[in-house]
């Protein structure tokens, strides 16, 4: 049976969070061996593409998105000059941060500010990244759950060694981009 709709998107994905979290490890864990990867180096930033076909929960049909999905690169002072390039006309953020550093949970709240600055309020999910670190973990469920619910967002546990909820975490982004459009349409 022929789906309802054949839809094609264009998202522009944005990753955040401080340096060494694991957002390019995420990302080449994501694309890994995928043969449309393909990437620009602009000032900052590293743009990777991926396809992916969605079915849309809610029977819409079919979306094929052609994903771009942005990694910062560089230091904060550079991300301060760099952010209305990196951070314009994105729909949605993966805000990373380190199960084994408590202090990359609360950075995000400045990256979510210099985001919303330039992008609006987009839909965005925080990974707690390094979840196979155990030992060393010091962000337990709770916490994660404090912060993110006041910040109108949820969390997954990610690992960017295992595999852990990688895809998920793509995947999940992009249907709460096209939630979100279609909300607003
Ligand atoms: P960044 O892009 O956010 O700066 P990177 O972070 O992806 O460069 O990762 C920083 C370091 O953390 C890397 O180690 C990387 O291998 C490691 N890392 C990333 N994700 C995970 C994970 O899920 N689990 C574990 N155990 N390590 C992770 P190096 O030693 O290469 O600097
Ligand atoms: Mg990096």
């Amino acid at each position: 049976m022929a789906p309802k709709s054949e839809e094609r998107w264009k998202l522009k994905i944005c990753l955040a969070g401080e340096a060494a979290v694991g957002k390019t490890s995420l990302i080449r864990r994501y694309i890994y061996d995928q043969f449309e990867d393909r990437y620009t180096v602009t000032l900052g930033a590293k743009v990777t593409r991926k396809s992916l076909t969605i079915e849309d929960a809610q029977g819409r049909g079919t979306a094929h998105i052609d994903m771009a999905i942005w990694d910062v690169m560089g230091e904060k002072f550079l991300r301060e000059l760099l952010r209305e390039a990196y951070f314009y006309g994105a729909q949605g953020i993966l805000a990373v941060c380190d199960v084994t550093r408590a202090d990359t949970l609360e950075d995000l709240g400045s990256w979510k500010a210099s985001i919303e600055n330039v992008a609006g309020e987009i839909p965005m999910i925080v990974l707690a990244n390094k979840v196979d670190l155990k030992e060393e973990a010091v962000l337990d469920r709770a916490t994660l759950q404090a912060f993110t619910e006041g910040w109108d967002s949820t969390y997954l546990l990610t690992s960017a060694k295992t595999g852990q909820n990688v895809e998920k975490a793509f995947e999940e982004l992009a249907q709460k981009v096209l939630d979100s459009v279609a909300v607003e349409a």
